[in-house]
């Protein structure tokens, strides 16, 4: 939907004009920033820096974002909304607003970002993190607001979601804080408004335990409400992903990304107790209308108790079977498979959050908002616990009835978008040094056997977690012989390698935690010609078979050829008697 060719209105600035600005493609936009890991964070905010190092006055670059240390999981527990806002903000405050609310995904097609200013109306550029002047429009609220093109709602309520969190942030940090409220009544276009005033400062006070007595069906553990992450660096790198490893997700996970989307905090609007994300009137549009799907069934999320009184506060779910649906016949209880089936482009993920909204609210601008305000809350609560999201919107009416066929949804929850969870598939840069002086460039491309295992295990004897057999190539930069090893779960790994004519190396205790982790295995010891884990004379025998064969020649023997320079001389014998007697797995110290 284009913006309307609307002039300045009694109720706020209208955006004229046809929309202009730069569009990135979606399928672009996420291979970009599924490359980036997180090491991507300190080049991507050093780039900033070095760029935009000059402040912006009314058009132009925008200060590098403020990284303020404060966790996700406590932003989520302070946010509130302020109605009455005030102030003057900085260009520090307006930056780190929009930067948030240009680094999440969206999925249509396009989003444009405006910022409205008390001086002009601007459109935001997050890949260049700078301002273009758009129309002379103020802002008659606030000290700002960011205004989207209507009817882009559930993208819209991601943005916005992730914009306030940024403002949350800042409530413990240099700047002075900045309070905000989704408005937008008497607007034609969605706005998001924000102040420079005083607010209640953070808070880890946990205002919700489960109802269900621990172990039973329904509990939930605690949430977390605080973290050693930075929002900012969560920001940096979310995990917006379309493939995941099929590991189903722990209690935990599941109670931290339910309450992230959903969940209550000590907050209390009118007498409601209030929740993680802003809802419209506190009217809470998502209240026993969000679906949990994984290996064990259908659960409803409900954060009040009893019933629907807003100004209850609970944390539990309840399993969904097929009586609920007032249907005929059990269902098997794991219907992710049936989600998939019954959603186009739904990817395969161990976990789905299914976002509903009441037959009534079907359709209304606040209630759709809000289902994107959720999805925001999960994918950065998710990204910031090692999980990745995606999320599938705009359903067609066949997906949303088959999603309530198959997960046995009541027919008036009506699904809004799909959210899938899973752990992201990391990847890891393996390097090995290899032996050999004479070594040339074709003798660095080599079968490289890479096992993953469970810390602490017998690594020539136990069954790894992970197999890769790769093949090498020369890094010019490092002269190291390097590969990838793709779809590793994060965690902490002894990981070992080696290759044809090798000993077997092994690091242990290392911590794969980012998308892609460089791992120097060190240098591999040559001469095991037998592949019997040690360097004796079953070695020096099949050297001596072949000893100054050339490859042109039929006695050449490939495994006798250390360094791998076509011909079996002196040069390999020195690296079979330099490791004579040696034994695999051979340690290499720990990643400093
Ligand atoms: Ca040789």
């Amino acid at each position: 939907m284009a913006l309307d060719n609307g002039k300045r209105t009694e109720n706020g600035p209208e955006l004229p004009g046809a929309r202009i600005g730069s569009r990135m493609r979606v399928d672009s936009f996420w291979r970009i920033n599924q490359m980036k890991g997180r090491i991507a964070i300190i080049a991507t905010l050093a780039f900033y820096s070095m760029v935009f190092q000059a402040m912006a006055t009314d058009t132009g670059p925008l200060p590098l974002p403020l990284i303020t240390r404060n966790s996700v999981e406590v932003c989520l527990n302070s946010r509130y909304s302020q109605h009455s806002l005030v102030g003057t903000a900085n260009t520090q405050q307006i930056s780190n607003v929009l930067w948030a609310a240009g680094r999440v995904p969206f999925t249509g097609t396009h989003r444009d970002i405006y910022v409205a200013t008390p001086t002009a109306t601007y459109l935001y550029d997050p890949s260049s993190h700078s301002l273009n002047w758009y129309s002379n429009d103020v802002t008659d609220d606030g000290a700002f607001a960011i205004v989207h093109e209507s009817g882009l709602d559930f993208d819209t309520g991601i943005s916005f979601m992730l914009a306030l969190l940024g403002s949350v942030s800042l409530w413990q940090s240099s700047e002075s804080a900045v309070a905000s409220c989704p408005k937008g009544i008497g607007y034609t276009k969605a706005r998001l408004v924000f102040g420079v005033q005083s607010v209640r400062g953070l808070t880890d006070e946990l205002a919700v335990h489960s109802s269900v007595p621990e172990g039973e069906s329904g509990w939930l553990p605690d949430p977390c409400t605080t973290s050693d992450n930075s929002l900012e660096e969560v920001l940096a790198s979310l995990n917006y992903v379309s493939s995941f490893i099929q590991t189903n997700l722990t209690l935990a996970q599941i109670s931290q990304i339910l309450w992230s989307g959903y969940g209550c905090t000590d907050h209390t609007p009118s007498g409601k107790a209030g929740l993680t994300v802003p809802s419209a009137w506190a009217n809470y549009y998502l209240t026993r209308s969000i679906y949990l799907a994984n290996e064990n069934g259908v659960f409803r999320y409900h954060n009040r108790n009893p019933g629907t009184s807003l100004s209850t506060r609970d944390h539990r779910i309840e399993q969904i079977d097929s009586s609920s649906a007032g249907r005929g016949g059990k269902r098997p209880a794991d219907s992710r498979g049936r989600l998939q089936s019954a959603v186009s482009g739904l990817p395969e993920a161990p976990c789905y959050i299914i976002l509903c909204l009441g037959s009534s609210y079907v359709g209304q601008e606040y209630a759709l908002l809000e289902t994107g305000f959720v999805a925001g809350n999960v994918l950065i609560q998710a990204t910031a616990i090692d999980l990745g999201s995606h999320f599938k919107a705009a359903l067609t009416s066949g997906e949303r009835t088959g999603i309530q066929g198959a997960t046995n949804i009541p027919s008036s929850h009506v699904p809004q978008a799909i959210v899938s969870i899973g752990p992201v598939e990391f990847q890891a840069s393996i390097s090995v040094a290899l032996q050999g002086e004479g070594r040339p460039d074709a003798g660095w491309v080599v079968p490289l056997a890479v096992k993953f295992f469970t810390p602490g295990a017998d690594v020539l004897n136990n069954s790894p977690i992970y197999e890769f057999k790769l093949t090498t190539a020369k890094s010019s930069s490092t002269n190291m012989a390097v590969c990838e090893a793709m779809g590793i779960a994060p965690g902490t790994y002894d990981i070992t390698v080696f290759s044809e004519t090798t000993l077997m190396n092994v690091k242990r205790g290392l911590v794969i935690s980012a998308t892609n982790t460089s791992v120097d295995l060190g240098a591999l010891l040559e001469g095991d010609a037998t592949q019997d884990s040690t360097i004796n004379l079953n070695d020096y025998a099949i050297l001596s078979m072949c000893w100054l064969a050339s490859e042109s020649q039929a006695e050449y023997d490939v495994r006798a050829d250390l360094d791998r320079d076509g011909l079996v001389n002196t040069a390999d014998l020195f690296l079979l008697t330099a490791n004579w007697l040696g034994i695999s797995p051979v340690e290499v110290p720990p990643q400093q």
